[in-house]
């Protein structure tokens, strides 16, 4: 394979840089020496847990920026993070079985593995070893301090593993070990993403400025926050929401409709976005997303209707037609799991190829084993 031009060199080009603005066709970069240029092409990382169950938040939140960043990546790089699924209590007879699920969902939405690097993270050893060599520039306060940590903690009834504490420093490592520019996420991770910026300034600041790229976050402008249906202000989750109020990649169309139009609204007629209409605003963004518009072209054709079923009928129709075809595609792609395992391991093969150049700097910086050269 070639390989694409190494990220040394890179740094992120600061506030010039909008992630959010996804028509964007140049996006800035400062080099070493303080000369910005303006590229074409920047190189996209973004890790997904191997759940098998991924939801509409899931899909809107993260996978669609991937499906659009393989022609913008250099390459995108995006992995499925089974060493993350084990900091909580799982089944490992499962947790293979989950991946190959979470693969073929991947491939069924989109990705092409010609197109874009496509992996599994336990395969490519320098994710650990970076997670251990950056855990020497990560302060316990803040890992202590992340949402994500607090909440998870809280909902385990066995075990608060210490895995679960350094999520974020292996989630940093996955990031830095490619010297990603753009880490396209949902709003659910800003704050992961932000310790991960702080993580490799602090580790260029200790060991030499230009050996890893602080990376950008690219969170959607709608959709970053896909609210549970039931409960539409908390966020639509794997674990942490309601059955009814959380549309599955893999459910059926009849299911699909009977969740959409079971959704939680309030007692007004209104169909118009406002904090105190949680549930209509998400139904609104969801709309907006599925059908390409924007939220407010939804409450401009939303005018005539008669109520808030008419909202959920066209939500439904709107997301069986989104999801649909991932999930036939799903079906073709999923049995066939020798195809499944050969792409992760041709992925593995690249993802390795770039990972080990960064690591090797990184260890040559730190004076960890042998000198380089
Ligand atoms: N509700 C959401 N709206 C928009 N984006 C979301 N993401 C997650 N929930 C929403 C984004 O999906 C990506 C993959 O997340 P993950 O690998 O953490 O997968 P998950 O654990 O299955 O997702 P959950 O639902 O976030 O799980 P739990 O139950 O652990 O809370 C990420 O980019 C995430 O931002």
């Amino acid at each position: 394979m070639e390989r694409p031009p190494r990220a040394e060199g890179l740094r992120s080009g600061g506030p010039a840089i909008r992630c959010a603005a996804a028509d964007r066709r140049q996006w800035p970069l400062t080099w070493a020496g303080g000369t910005t240029r303006f590229v074409g092409l920047v190189r996209i990382f973004s890790g997904i847990q191997p759940t098998g169950r991924k939801h509409l938040g899931n899909y809107i939140g993260a996978i669609r920026q991937y499906v659009d960043g393989q022609d913008r990546g250099d390459p995108a790089i995006y992995c499925i993070v089974d060493l993350h699924a084990i900091t909580v209590a799982y089944e490992p007879s499962e947790l293979r079985e989950r991946l190959y699920d979470t693969t073929a969902i991947l491939i069924a939405a989109g990705l092409d593995p010609d197109r874009c690097i496509l992996f599994r993270q336990s395969d490519v050893r320098e994710h650990t070893e970076l997670c251990w060599l950056l855990s020497s520039v990560t302060a316990i306060g803040e890992l202590n301090r992340m949402h994500q940590f607090r909440d998870k903690s809280l909902a385990q009834r066995e075990l608060v593993s210490s895995g679960l504490l350094f999520y974020p420093v292996l989630q940093a490592a996955d990031v830095l070990a490619y010297r990603a520019h753009e880490v396209p996420v949902g709003e659910d991770q800003r704050e992961h993403l932000e310790l991960m910026r702080d993580v490799a300034r602090r580790f260029n600041a200790r060991y030499g400025e230009d050996i890893l790229v602080v990376p950008e976050h690219r969170i959607p402008e709608v959709g970053a926050r896909i609210m549970d249906l039931q409960e539409p202000t908390r966020k639509m989750s794997t674990t942490g929401g309601t059955e009814e109020g959380t549309v599955l990649v893999l459910d059926d169309p009849k299911t699909i409709e009977k969740k959409i139009k079971r959704a939680v609204t309030d007692s007004g007629t209104e169909i118009r976005r406002a904090p105190d209409k949680p549930g209509v605003s998400n139904l609104i963004d969801v709309l907006a997303v599925a059908r390409g518009v924007s939220p407010a072209a939804v409450e401009e054709d939303m005018r005539s209707a008669r109520g808030y079923g008419d909202l959920k009928g066209a939500v439904a129709e709107a997301v069986v037609g989104m999801l649909g075809p991932v999930r036939e595609r799903y079906a073709e792609i999923r049995p066939d799991q020798d195809r499944l395992e050969a792409i992760l391991a041709q992925g593995a093969d690249k993802a390795s190829a770039l990972a080990s150049d960064t690591l090797a700097d990184v260890r040559d910086a730190m004076g960890v084993g042998a000198p380089q050269r």
